[in-house]
C-alpha cells in the first residue's frame, strides 16, 4: 500500500490509498499535511479504517508529490562511506567531510519546500551553469508534525559536483534549483516495512538506450540511524506539516560521469518504491512549478 497525493479528472487535489492499480481516496483527508498532523496511531487508523470506496484507476489521474503545505524536504550528507570518499575526491576542502562522517552533528541541509518537488515521470533539472551533475538515490523518511516516522518513500537529491566541488559554501547552491529535488508520489507507510536499515537500492542511468551508470547499495551500510537524524532535525525546527528527511546516498557515480538532458534516471528501493525521471537543463523549463495553474508535464511511460 502507498499513500498518495493526485489530482483527478475533476481537477481536485486528493488523497488517497493505492494498491497497485487502483487508488482509493481518504474522504476525511484533504491534504498531506492534514494527515501529517496527526499522531503516527492516528494516522494508521484513519488510513485503516478508510470506507472500501470503488477506487479510480491510477492510469486517470495525475500522481502529485506526496507533500504539500508548509512541508519541506531536508538532506543528510556523507551518511555513507561511499560519500564521504567521493566529496572527498570532488573537493577542494577534503577534511569537511572526513570529519563530519564521524561527527556527532550530521550534515542536514534544506533541499526542498513541497512546491518545487518535481515527483515520478516528471522531467528533473540540472543546472545549466554546472557541467558536473549527478543523481542521488536516497531513501527518505516521512516524519509526522509529532517528529514520528510514519513512512518512507524514494528521493533523488539532485546534485551539481562541479559547484560544490569548488567550496562546500556554495552548497545550497549546488543542491537546491529548479527541478533538483525528486520524490516517488507514493508514500509506503512505516507499519509495512519490515526493517528499514536493510533495504537494498539500487539506480540506472539509461541512455540511448543502454545504461550510462549503474549501481547499487543498501541501506545496511548507512552509517547513522533513522531516529537520530530525524532527532537533530527536530532539536531547532518545527515541521506543522510534515518533513520529509532524505538520508545521503550511498551511489556516487565516478568523476568523469555526469548526468546529460534526456538521460532517464530510474532508482528502486526494496519494499519502498520507484522513481523514474527523465533530465533537463536549465531552469526554463520548470515554470509550471510556480503556476499552479499550468499542466505538470510527464513522461509517455516508465520503462
Ligand atoms: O556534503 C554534501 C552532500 C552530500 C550528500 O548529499 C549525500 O551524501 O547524499
Ligand atoms: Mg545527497
Amino acid at each position: 500500500m502507498h499513500l498518495v497525493r493526485y489530482r483527478a479528472d475533476d481537477q481536485q487535489t486528493r488523497v488517497g490509498v493505492r494498491n497497485r492499480d487502483t487508488i482509493t481516496a481518504l474522504p476525511s483527508v484533504g491534504s498531506i499535511s492534514e494527515l501529517l498532523s496527526l499522531t503516527a496511531a492516528d494516522l494508521r487508523s484513519t488510513v485503516e479504517s478508510a470506507p472500501e470506496g470503488e477506487g479510480v484507476a491510477v492510469g486517470t489521474v495525475q500522481l502529485l508529490p506526496p507533500l504539500d503545505g508548509r512541508g519541506e524536504v531536508w538532506c543528510a550528507g556523507v551518511t555513507y562511506e561511499r560519500s564521504r570518499g567521493a566529496r572527498m575526491e570532488e573537493s577542494s576542502e577534503q577534511s569537511v567531510y572526513d570529519r563530519v562522517y564521524t561527527a556527532d552533528r550530521p550534515e542536514l541541509f534544506l533541499k526542498s519546500p513541497a512546491w518545487r518537488l518535481v515527483t515520478d515521470l516528471e522531467p528533473i533539472g540540472i543546472r545549466a551553469d554546472s557541467g558536473l551533475d549527478v543523481p542521488e538515490p536516497e531513501l527518505a523518511v516521512v516524519v509526522n508534525r509529532h517528529g514520528e516516522i510514519v513512512g518512507y518513500t524514494v528521493c533523488n537529491d539532485v546534485s551539481s559536483r562541479a559547484i560544490e566541488g569548488v567550496n562546500p559554501l556554495y552548497i545550497p547552491q549546488a543542491k537546491l534549483f529548479a527541478g533538483g529535488c525528486s520524490l516517488s508520489s507514493g508514500i509506503r507507510p512505516a507499519w509495512e516495512i519490515d526493517d528499514p536499515m536493510d533495504l537494498a537500492i539500487t539506480m540506472t542511468v539509461h541512455r540511448d538506450g543502454s545504461a550510462a551508470f549503474a549501481g547499487n547499495t543498501s541501506t545496511a551500510t548507512l552509517a547513522r540511524s533513522l531516529t537520530d537524524l530525524v532527532a537533530v532535525l527536530g532539536e531547532a525546527n518545527d515541521f506543522p506539516d510534515g518533513v520529509v528527511l532524505a538520508t545521503g546516498t550511498g551511489i556516487v557515480p565516478e568523476m568523469d560521469f555526469t548526468l546529460l538532458a534526456g538521460d532517464q534516471v530510474e532508482i528502486e528501493i526494496d519494499q519502498v518504491g520507484r522513481l523514474t525521471n527523465e533530465v533537463r537543463i536549465g531552469k526554463d523549463t520548470f515554470g509550471w512549478l510556480s503556476d499552479d495553474s499550468s499542466a505538470r508535464p510527464q513522461m509517455e511511460e516508465a520503462r
